[in-house]
């Protein structure tokens, strides 16, 4: 390993060193307090190369926030108040499944599979990786069990979103219409506090949070009760990323199922039905449209906006080679490589620099961010784009190194934004270097 990257490994494990709070990790100390879902397991993933005892932590600690229904909330309120909307927002109470302790009512992506078999592959003592495995496995099952069935009445195989949020990737365009068609009635005053500490206009609008926040006033009155949320929710979503993400854990899962002996039906026709939805929801014209578009279940048609999750399908082996080929191109219109750039290689934006809508600063509407850039680089290596993947790990590793650790990126200056000393950013870098081609 050359000392460049020596020195970023420190400076990773000294972030989330800081960032460690006995048993969870907080995403940034200036932003999030708290403990966020797929956070958490990006972070375990990061832990599992140096400190396997922190990722297991890591990974069991957030289930403590998991709800008697299955369901993995996106936050636990473990840090104080600095920020909204905090716990006394969400009135969890108000439903029969939630716990003692403090959360949230939406979820988030099932990246946690992945963590754990991450956990089991770097531990060189397998018997003691399968003591954790034991514990992990029938609570990530639990998990994928609730999303597949109260999130999925058609049975698809793929899981309804009921908030941008649940996304991960909060303010992408592809929500723009089905929020624009939200009348917001009736909605408390309130007030944010993300915009205090870092610039407005790197974060999404208030609009967008009006409808956030109503979103949750919705699923407050009919008291997270999923059956009557399919009904009543305004915002039904399959989405590409969450869905391509569960596909792989289901996949984990098996894997982890079948090193414990456990039976592995129920997670082999979860796996077949998302195998045989897959293309028929997100890319219906296929061939003549090689894209993958979220399903909009309320205006009953697919969200055809070009942004970087299209791309995040490559993270599954459910394209043709034809389909991920013509991805893996894509991706070269939607980098970062312009009149401004600042590396030789493209590290990817999350729409393309050529669309109208492109904001270099504005969080989920034109910024890099690490964790879908991570994704994309394992989803080039599975289909045998060797050389892009190589390209692509460098510029994330030189992005990182010349700007700092931070939430995300303006693509044409590299310029950090958002939170600083940003937890998944320092876990994924550790994860790229200590490949083995690292
Ligand atoms: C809302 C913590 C989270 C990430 C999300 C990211 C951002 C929260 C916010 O921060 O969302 O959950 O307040 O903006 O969009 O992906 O998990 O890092």
């Amino acid at each position: 390993m050359n000392t460049k990257k020596e020195k970023l490994l420190i400076e990773a494990k000294k972030i989330l060193e800081e960032n460690w709070r006995e048993k969870y990790t907080i995403p940034s100390p200036k932003l999030y307090p708290h403990q966020w879902s797929w956070d958490s397991a990006f972070v375990s993933i990061g832990y599992s190369h140096y400190d396997l005892e922190k990722a297991k932590k890591e990974l069991l600690s957030m289930f403590e926030g998991q709800w008697s229904n299955g369901m993995l909330p996106h936050i636990i309120f473990r840090g104080g108040d600095g920020y909204f909307p905090g716990n006394e927002y969400w009135h969890t109470g108000l439903s029969e499944f939630s716990p003692e302790i403090k959360t949230s009512g939406i979820t988030q992506p099932p990246v946690h599979a992945l963590a754990a078999w991450h956990v089991y592959e770097n531990s060189r003592d397998k018997k003691e990786a399968k003591v954790f495995l034991e514990e992990i496995f029938s609570k990530i099952l639990h998990f994928h069990r609730y999303l597949l069935t109260k999130r999925d009445r058609e049975r698809s195989g793929l899981v309804t979103i009921f908030h941008p949020w649940e996304s991960g990737l909060d303010n992408s365009l592809r929500w723009d219409e089905p929020l624009a068609r939200i009348k917001v009635e009736n909605l408390p005053e309130y007030e944010r506090i993300d915009t205090e500490k870092v610039s407005s206009e790197q974060r999404p609008t208030k609009d967008d949070y009006d409808r956030y926040l109503y979103l949750i006033e919705v699923m407050k009155k009919y008291n997270y009760d999923e059956e009557t949320l399919y009904e009543k929710i305004p915002f039904k979503i399959k989405d590409v990323v969450f869905n391509s993400i569960l596909y792989e854990a289901n996949k984990a899962l098996l894997k982890i199922a079948d090193i414990l002996g456990n039976d592995k039906n129920e997670i082999k026709t979860w796996i077949q039905r998302t195998k045989k939805n897959y293309i028929r929801y997100f890319c219906p014209d296929e061939p003549s449209n090689l894209l993958l578009f979220d399903y909009d279940l309320i205006a009953g048609k697919n969200i055809v906006k070009k942004t970087v999750a299209s791309l995040v399908s490559l993270c599954t082996d459910l394209l043709s080679q034809k389909q991920a080929k013509e991805l893996a191109s894509w991706m070269k219109h939607s980098h970062m490589c312009r009149e401004n750039c600042v590396h030789e290689h493209p590290v990817i934006t999350s729409i393309s620099v050529d669309d109208l809508q492109f904001n270099p600063l504005n969080y989920w509407r034109g910024p890099v961010w690490i964790n879908i850039n991570w994704m994309l680089h394992q989803g080039l290596r599975n289909y045998g784009f060797t050389e892009e993947a190589r390209n692509l790990k460098k510029s994330i590793i030189d992005l990182v190194a010349e700007h700092g650790f931070y939430e995300y990126f303006n693509p044409l200056s590299g310029e950090g934004l958002g939170a600083d000393s940003f937890s998944w950013t320092a876990a994924l870098l550790i994860d790229l270097i200590s490949e083995k081609d690292g």
